[in-house]
């Protein structure tokens, strides 16, 4: 499973993306840059250690997270559709992870000039949101032309526009298409045609220290952490604490010894 991490720039991406993988990459800035990190990370799993003890195979395999660090997302990334790097990038995820800044520093500057965590999910929210409209709008176009065209089959292409525009008008009421039911047929239809709000979203409220849950109604599920903290808990040695995760294995930043399951 492959989870990407998203937010607005500063909002503590890759600091959560340490905490959760062990790793160190570089926490600065790369306002505008597209940037990923990625890192497999083994899901801990008591049953599959006890299973390994009975049995004592050669090899015990855990069940694997991918996670990414996708810096390049920011307020108006989505004008005229979301780049075709970035958005390359955020259809291979499975899910995404949102972060949402709620430390205070003055340190580190925010691009929107103050912390809003409830402004900050909005204005991510609806960026995918305005991707997929672009990107549905621009399929319907191209169900026309070949309606007038003629020559392809007129049986796909009612079906398909029918989709679309049932997609179409989802996304003009501001709601993201992973609301929607689908028949196994229209899976099957939208599953190569990326559509970023049919993604299933965590949202992490990354906290300073000391710092409670803001109090906003959301309609995602959410989760609250201190990031800097965490992070700095994940990389003491994995025999000393568990951190957010299990055991790592890196890609793409340092390789570090984790031999241990941590339980
Ligand atoms: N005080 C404080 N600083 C934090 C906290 N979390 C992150 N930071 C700092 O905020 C800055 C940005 O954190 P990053 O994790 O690099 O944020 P990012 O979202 O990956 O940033 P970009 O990749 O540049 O968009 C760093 O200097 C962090 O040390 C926190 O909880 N408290
Ligand atoms: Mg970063």
């Amino acid at each position: 499973m492959k989870l990407g991490i998203i937010g607005l720039p500063q909002s503590g991406k890759t600091t959560i993306f340490n905490a959760l993988t062990r790793g160190n990459a570089p926490t600065t800035a790369s306002a505008g840059r597209i940037e990923v990190h990625q890192a497999v990370v083994d899901v801990p799993d008591p049953r599959v250690d006890v299973l390994s003890k009975m049995f004592n195979p050669r090899k015990t395999i855990y069940a694997k997270i991918t996670y990414a660090d996708i810096a390049g997302l920011e307020s108006g990334s989505a004008k005229g559709g979301i780049s075709g790097q970035l958005l390359n990038l955020l259809n291979q995820m499975d899910a995404l992870i949102l972060v949402v800044r709620c430390f205070e520093s003055d340190l580190v500057m925010h691009p929107q000039g103050s912390v809003n965590p409830l402004r900050d999910v909005e204005m991510m929210t609806s960026e995918l949101l305005l991707n997929d409209l672009i990107a549905v709008e621009r399929k319907l176009e191209r169900l026309a032309e070949e309606r007038k065209k003629g020559g392809t089959d007129k049986t796909v292409n009612a079906r398909q526009t029918e989709l679309f525009e049932r997609l179409h008008k989802a996304l003009s009421d501001n709601k993201p298409l992973r609301d929607l039911e689908y028949t196994h047929e229209e899976e099957k239809e939208l599953s190569s045609f990326g559509l970023l709000t049919r993604k299933r979203i965590l949202t992490v409220f990354n906290l300073g220290e000391g710092q409670t849950a803001p109090d906003v109604k959301l309609d995602l599920p959410s989760v609250a952490l201190m990031g800097k903290l965490e992070m700095e808990i994940a990389q003491l040695s994995p025999r000393r604490c568990g951190g957010l995760h299990g055991r790592v294995r890196h890609q793409g930043t340092q390789p570090q010894p984790h031999d241990q399951p941590v339980v």
